[in-house]
C-alpha cells in the first residue's frame, strides 16, 4: 500500500513536456505523412496503459525508471486505485526514424467492457490501432470486440503480443513450447479478423492485391534470384520475398505488424530488430531473415544454410534459436539464477552498459528491465511498427470516407455534388486557406479548470524571476522604510529617495504587480469543471476563434445548402435559420499530453486536439465544418447497452437543482450514460455496467453536482411475453383443456368487451362506432432477436415508409435495400406454418417505437392495406389502388405502439408477440375529404367521448393488452454471458457463485497450454449485482470475470400460477408462491413502480388470507 501512495504521489507530481518542445510539436503537426493518429486496444487488464508509459517515457515525459509503474494516461485517482482504466486520453509523442521525426498522436482506451463507449470515441479519430493481446490469457472476448470496433470503423491494426515474461516466470515454458503458444495466439487473432473480413469489400481488395502481385512477379523473374538452387533445399530464397501485402489483414510476424513484448519489464521486438542484429553477425541477408525468423524454418549449421521443414526433422526452429533462447537465458541469468558473471558477459555481447545503483539493486527485475530497455527498447519496436505499418491521415481510404459522410439509409451519390466534392478535401488533408475546416468531436471531455493552461502554475522563465527579485526587494525597502517610519515618526525626510512605495497605493501596486506574477488559478475556478472537446481536424487549418458550423446529427446539406445563399461560409455574417445547424467560436486549442493540456494557436489537419468553448453547442459528439455541404457523420458505432438503471435524489431536497445540473453535466461528459427523468418523476441513471455505475455516481458527487446523493438500488428490466399453454402442469401431469380455462378467467367480459374461447378479444369503442377484433399469438424464439438486431434498418425502413405516405422518395443506399429485402425473407424463413401463411406481407408495424420486437398484422379480411414493405419496390411507383390506406388506419397502429411499450404485467414493455387484428368494422358513414387524410379528420366526428381517432387508439391499445391476458404470460429477464477464466481448485466455487444467483454454465474447457478453465456462463441481470466482487473474493487472485449483455430469456414459471390439482397441492402446499421468482420479480416492479400489488400475507405456517380479494 505504501508503494501505491508513493506512486500515486509521484503520479500526481509528474508535469512537463519531456525532452520534446511544443515548438517540435507544433512544427511535426505541420507535415501530415508523418504523422500517425492511433489507439492501443485490448481486453481488460492486457498491459495498454503500460506499454503507453513506455512509449511516454521515450519522450522523457516520464522517467523510464517509473515506466509500467506510473501508468501515467490514468490520470483519474480512481483509475489508479481500481488499476483499470476508465476513459480514453491521448497523448502526442515525437518519434525520431533515422532522419525522419514522427509525430504520434497515442489514445490509450480501456478494456473494460462497461467502458466500450470510449474505445468507440478513440477509435472514430484514429486511422490506426495497436491491438495487445495477453501472451498468456490470449484472446479474450474484449479482443474480439475491439478488433470488430477497428473493422467497423476501416482502421488498421498492427499487434503486440504483451506479457512474454509471464510465460518464461509464470508458465515456466521452454522456449520451444513459448514458440508453439504464441503460433495459436497468432491463429487466434487472425481467426477473429478472418471471421471479420468476409465482407465483400475485403475480397474485391484481395483481387485489386492479386493483380498488384502478378505485375510483381513479373518484375522480379527479371532480378538474378541469389542462386540458390539446391534441391535440398525447399525454401527458395527469392520466392515472396517481395511482399504480397496481406498484411492489412493478418498479422504475421514475417510481415513486421506483430511486436513481442513485455511493457513491464520494457521490452519488446519485432522479426525485423533480430533480422539487423543476425544479418551482421551471420552474414545472411536481412530480407531472408526477415522471411525466415518466423515460421518452420531451421539453420543447417554446416552448411550455414535457412532450411525448410524444421517441425518434420525436429530441429529448433530459427525463431527459438535465434530469438527466444537468448531472451529465456537472459532471465535465466538475472532473474532465476542471478548469476553475476554470466550477466556481465551477456552485458557485454549485447553492448550494454547499466548503472552499479541498478546492478546491485535487491530485486533482479530492475537489473532485468535496465539491461532490456537498453537492448530491446519497447517503445523502438512498438513505434518503428506503427510508422511503418499503419497509415498516414494522407491515406485515408475514400471507402472510408464515403462510409463516414453517409449518415442513415442515404448513399453517397445521392448527396449534392458540392457534398461530393468535399471528399478530395478529405483526401488531400490540405492546409491551404482555401480548404474547408473539418473536424469531427468524438466527446467531451471535463478538466479541472485548474488545469487549463491560462490557469496553470507555470516554471517561471529567466526574466519574471529577475523581476520578481526586482519586487522583492522593493517590498523589503519599503518595510525597512515603515519601520523606521514607526521608530522614528520624523524620519520622513531621508525616506522621500522611495517616495511610491511610502505611499498605500503605491504599495498596492507592488502588490497587485506580485500576484500578477504567481500564474495561479483564480479562486472562482476552484474546483470548476471545464468541457473540452476531444477532436480530430480532417482538413484545413484549425485557428482559435474561428467560427464553424455545428452540424447536428440530423442535418441535411440538400437543406441547408437551398436555404444559405450561395457560397456561405460560417464566417459569412447574419444567415437564415437552417435546422440541426448552429454556428460557433472555437474559444480555445488545445494539445492533449495526458493529463496536461497546451494552448496552440492553430491545428493543421490530421491531428487530434481538444477545443475548449464547445459546450454550450456540442453535447456528446459532433461534426464541425466551415462549409454548410458537409453532411454530419455517421454515429458513433456503441457496442454497448446501457442496462444498470438506477434512481437518483439528493440527500437534502432542497439541493435538487444542483442534482439536475450535475446529471446534464454528467450525460454530456460520458460518451454512454444516460440520464432521464422517468414518468414518476424520478432522477433515472442508465449505465453500461456495475463499474461504470460507480463511476458514474463518483463523478457526481465529486464534481458534477458535489452534493450527497442517494441512490436506489439498480431497477431491472424486463419484457413481458406470451407463450404458448403449456403441455404438462408444474408436477409434469398432462394438463389437456384446463389450463386455457384457467388462463381465460382472467379478462372479464363487458358488454363492449368480448372474448371467445379461442382468446379473440373483440372491443367496441365507447360510442359504438368501430368494433375491433384482436388476437394475440405468440412468435417464433428466433423473431424477437431478429428484430432486436434488425432496429436500425426497421428504422429506416419506417422513414421511408412515412416518406411514401407523404408523396416524397428516400433514396436509399442499395445495401440498405438489400438488408431489408434479406431481412424480410429471413423472417418468412421464420414465419413458417398454416398459421403464418403470407404473414410478412401483412405486416402492419412493428412495436414498441415503431422499430420494437413486436408486430401487429393484418388479419381484416377484405382490408387490403399495403404492407411495411411496399416502400422498397422502387418501380411499382405509386398508383392509387395500391394506396387504398383506410382513413384511421394510423391510430390502429397507434394503439399498438401503446400496448407493445408497456404490459398490463408490470407495465414493462412487450417483446416476441404478434397482435393480429382480424376484425375492424365502422359503423358510421364516414365523410372522406378529399385532401387531408392528416390531423383534421376527426373534425366531423367529434362526439362525447372525444374526438374519434383518440377513441379508437385507446380502444386498440385495450384490446391489445386483454388479448395478451388472455394468453399464458410470461416475464422474460434480461440475461448477462460471462467468461471466468479459473484455476481447477477454484472451480467447485466458481460454480457455487453462479448456481446461487441462478447462473447457468454453457460451456467449461481447458485454455490450451496452462491449467486455466475457461467457463461461459449466462446469468441473469437481476442477480449480477456484486457479483464480480463475490467470485473475486471466493477465489482469490481470479480475474474478474465481465459481463455483457446479451439477450433476453422467458422465465419458465408462470407468475399467474395457482396450484389448481390435487398433485400440485400436495406438492407447492396451498400458498405456492415460495418458489415463484417470476412472481417475486413482478411483484418488485409493481410496487417500485406504485401499482396495486396483490399480496398474500403468511400469518402462521399454514394460513394465509389474500389482501387484496377482501377488499
Ligand atoms: N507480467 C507482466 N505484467 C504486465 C505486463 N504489462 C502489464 N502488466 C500488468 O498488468 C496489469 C494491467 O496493466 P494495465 O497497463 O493497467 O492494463 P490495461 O490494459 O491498461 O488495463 P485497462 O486499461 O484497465 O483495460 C498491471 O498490473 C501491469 O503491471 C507485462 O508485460 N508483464
Ligand atoms: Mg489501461
Amino acid at each position: 500500500n505504501s508503494v501505491k501512495c508513493a506512486l500515486l504521489f509521484l503520479w500526481k507530481q509528474h508535469a512537463n513536456m519531456g525532452h520534446t518542445t511544443l515548438d517540435k510539436i507544433k512544427a511535426l503537426q505541420k507535415n501530415p505523412a508523418n504523422i500517425r493518429n492511433l489507439c492501443i486496444l485490448a481486453h481488460v487488464d492486457h498491459g495498454k496503459t503500460t506499454l503507453a508509459d513506455c512509449l511516454v517515457a521515450s519522450n522523457g515525459i516520464i522517467s523510464s525508471r517509473l515506466a509500467g509503474k506510473l501508468r501515467y494516461l490514468d490520470s483519474r485517482e480512481d483509475e489508479q486505485i481500481r488499476g483499470i482504466t476508465m476513459k480514453s486520453s491521448a497523448i502526442s509523442l515525437h518519434y525520431a526514424s533515422g532522419k525522419t521525426d514522427y509525430l504520434i498522436n497515442l489514445i490509450d482506451s480501456p478494456g473494460h467492457v462497461d467502458f466500450s463507449s470510449e474505445v468507440s470515441t478513440a477509435v472514430r479519430l484514429c486511422d490506426g490501432a495497436i491491438i495487445m493481446v495477453d501472451a498468456v490469457e490470449g484472446v479474450c472476448p474484449q479482443t474480439q470486440a475491439v478488433l470488430r470496433q477497428a473493422w467497423l470503423e476501416n482502421i488498421r491494426p498492427v499487434l503486440v503480443i504483451n506479457k512474454m515474461d509471464r510465460l518464461i516466470m509464470e508458465l515456466k515454458f521452454t522456449s520451444q513450447e513459448a514458440y508453439t503458444h504464441l503460433q495459436k495466439i497468432l491463429e487466434q487473432v487472425n481467426a477473429v479478423t478472418g471471421s471479420l473480413f468476409t465482407s465483400k469489400v475485403l475480397e474485391e481488395r484481395a483481387d485489386k492485391e492479386k493483380e498488384k502481385d502478378k505485375e510483381k512477379e513479373k518484375e522480379k523473374e527479371d532480378i538474378d534470384p541469389m542462386g540458390c538452387s539446391g534441391s535440398e533445399q525447399v525454401y527458395d530464397w527469392s520466392a515472396g520475398l517481395e511482399d504480397s501485402d496481406d498484411s492489412q489483414l493478418y498479422f504475421s510476424p514475417d510481415q513486421g505488424n506483430v511486436v513481442f513484448a513485455s511493457a513491464t519489464d520494457g521490452w519488446g521486438f519485432s522479426i525485423q530488430q533480430f533480422a539487423n542484429i543476425y544479418s551482421q553477425k551471420m552474414g545472411i541477408r536481412g530480407e531472408v531473415l526477415r522471411k525466415t525468423l518466423w515460421g518452420d524454418f531451421y539453420l543447417h549449421a554446416k552448411a550455414k544454410k535457412i532450411m525448410k521443414g524444421a517441425h518434420t526433422k525436429g530441429k529448433k526452429p530459427l525463431f527459438v534459436q535465434l530469438v527466444l533462447d537468448n531472451i529465456w537465458s537472459l532471465y535465466d541469468a538475472v532473474v532465476t539464477r542471478r548469476d553475476q558473471d554470466k550477466v556481465e558477459k551477456m552485458m557485454l555481447s549485447l553492448g550494454v552498459k547499466v548503472m552499479a545503483r541498478d546492478s546491485r539493486h535487491s530485486d533482479p527485475k530492475v537489473l532485468l528491465s535496465a539491461i532490456c530497455g537498453q537492448w530491446l527498447p519497447v517503445s523502438q519496436a512498438v513505434l518503428s511498427m506503427v510508422c511503418e505499418k499503419l497509415p498516414s491521415p494522407l491515406d485515408m481510404t475514400s471507402e472510408r470516407i464515403e462510409k463516414l459522410m453517409s449518415v442513415g439509409a442515404r448513399r453517397f451519390d445521392s448527396l449534392p455534388t458540392q457534398t461530393q466534392e468535399l471528399k478530395t478535401a478529405f483526401m488531400q488533408c490540405s492546409c491551404e486557406d482555401t480548404a474547408p475546416v473539418i473536424v469531427f468531436v468524438s466527446k467531451m471531455i471535463t478538466v479541472d479548470a485548474k488545469s487549463l493552461p491560462q490557469n496553470k502554475q507555470r516554471p517561471l522563465t529567466q526574466e519574471e524571476i529577475t523581476q520578481r527579485r526586482e519586487l522583492a526587494r522593493q517590498r523589503h525597502a519599503e518595510r525597512q522604510a515603515t519601520s523606521q517610519q514607526t521608530g522614528n515618526e520624523e524620519g520622513n525626510a531621508h525616506a522621500g529617495s522611495t517616495a511610491p512605495a511610502h505611499s498605500p497605493a503605491g504599495s498596492q501596486a507592488v502588490l497587485s504587480q506580485m500576484q500578477a506574477l504567481t500564474v495561479a488559478a483564480k479562486p472562482e475556478d476552484e474546483g470548476k469543471q471545464i468541457f473540452v472537446a476531444f477532436a480530430r481536424v480532417y482538413s484545413g487549418v484549425v485557428r482559435r476563434g474561428q467560427r464553424v458550423f455545428v452540424l447536428g446529427p440530423k442535418y441535411n446539406p440538400a437543406q441547408g445548402l437551398r436555404v444559405l445563399p450561395e457560397g456561405s461560409t460560417s464566417m459569412t455574417g447574419s444567415l437564415p435559420p437552417v435546422p440541426h445547424l448552429a454556428c460557433c467560436t472555437l474559444d480555445s486549442l488545445y494539445l492533449l499530453m495526458g493529463r496536461e493540456l497546451e494552448d496552440l494557436e492553430e491545428v493543421p489537419p490530421g491531428n487530434v486536439l481538444g477545443i475548449g468553448g464547445l459546450e454550450e453547442c456540442v453535447l456528446k459528439s459532433a461534426t464541425l465544418s466551415t462549409s454548410p455541404a458537409l453532411p454530419p457523420f455517421i454515429p458513433l458505432n456503441f457496442e454497448a447497452t446501457p442496462i444498470v438503471r438506477v434512481a437518483i435524489e439528493p440527500k437534502h431536497p432542497s439541493e435538487m437543482p444542483k442534482l439536475v445540473r450535475g446529471m446534464r453535466l454528467l450525460n454530456q461528459a460520458d460518451p454512454c450514460a444516460e440520464v432521464l427523468i422517468q414518468e414518476t418523476g424520478e432522477h433515472v441513471l442508465v449505465t453500461a455496467g456495475e463499474v461504470h455505475l460507480q463511476r458514474c455516481l463518483d463523478d457526481l458527487r465529486e464534481r458534477f453536482a458535489k452534493i450527497k446523493i442517494s441512490v436506489s438500488k439498480p431497477i431491472i428490466p424486463f419484457r413481458e411475453t406470451v407463450v404458448k399453454p403449456p403441455k404438462v402442469d408444474m408436477v409434469n401431469e398432462d394438463l389437456g383443456k384446463q389450463q386455457k380455462v384457467a388462463v381465460i378467467h382472467q379478462v372479464k367480459e363487458s358488454d363492449t368487451l368480448h372474448l371467445d374461447p379461442s382468446g379473440l378479444v373483440t372491443l367496441t369503442t365507447p360510442n359504438r362506432q368501430a368494433t375491433v377484433g384482436v388476437r394475440a399469438v405468440p412468435l417464433p424464439e428466433e423473431v424477437p432477436l431478429l428484430l432486436e438486431g434488425s432496429a436500425d434498418l426497421i428504422r429506416t425502413l419506417e422513414q421511408a415508409g412515412q416518406a411514401q405516405r407523404d408523396g416524397r422518395f428516400l433514396d436509399m443506399s442499395p445495401r440498405t435495400h438489400d438488408a431489408l429485402l434479406g431481412l424480410k425473407s429471413k423472417l418468412e424463413g421464420l414465419l413458417q406454418g398454416r398459421k403464418w401463411r403470407n404473414a410478412v406481407d401483412r405486416i402492419w408495424a412493428f412495436g414498441p417505437r415503431r422499430h420494437g420486437p413486436n408486430i401487429l398484422l393484418n388479419s381484416v379480411e377484405g382490408y387490403q392495406r399495403p404492407s411495411v414493405w411496399h416502400c422498397l419496390e422502387r418501380d411499382k411507383g405509386e398508383k392509387d389502388g395500391d394506396n387504398a390506406i383506410r382513413d384511421f388506419d394510423n391510430s390502429i397502429v397507434s394503439g399498438f405502439q401503446l400496448a407493445t411499450l408497456s404490459g398490463p404485467m408490470c407495465e414493462e414493455p412487450l417483446m416476441g408477440v404478434c397482435f393480429s387484428v382480424e376484425r375492424w368494422e365502422m359503423n358510421f358513414p364516414i365523410q372522406r375529404q378529399p385532401e387531408g387524410r392528416g390531423e383534421d379528420i376527426g373534425a366531423g366526428v367529434v362526439d362525447c367521448y372525444g374526438p374519434f381517432s383518440g377513441q379508437l387508439i385507446a380502444a386498440v391499445k385495450e384490446a391489445c393488452r386483454h388479448a395478451f391476458q388472455a394468453k399464458p404470460q410470461r416475464l422474460m429477464a434480461a440475461m448477462y454471458t460471462c467468461e471466468i477464466m479459473a484455476t481447477a481448485e477454484v472451480l467447485g466455487r466458481v460454480y457455487g457463485v453462479l448456481g446461487k444467483r441462478e447462473g447457468r454454465v454453457l460451456q467449461e474447457e481447458m485454455k490450451e497450454g496452462t491449467d486455466m478453465f475457461i467457463i461461459k456462463a449466462v446469468l441473469p441481470v437481476a442477480e449480477s449485482f456484486g457479483f464480480a466482487d463475490e467470485i473475486r473474493k471466493r477465489t482469490s487472485g481470479l480475474a474478474s470475470p465481465q459481463l455483457v449483455f446479451s439477450h433476453w430469456e422467458v422465465i419458465g414459471s408462470d407468475p399467474f400460477w395457482v396450484p389448481t390439482t390435487e398433485e400440485e397441492y400436495l406438492h407447492f402446499g396451498e400458498k405456492a408462491d415460495s418458489a415463484n421468482q417470476a412472481l417475486k420479480y413482478m411483484n418488485a416492479v409493481r410496487r417500485r413502480k406504485g401499482l396495486y400489488v396483490e399480496e398474500k400475507i403468511v400469518e402462521h405456517g399454514e394460513k394465509q388470507r389474500t389482501l387484496g380479494k377482501n377488499k
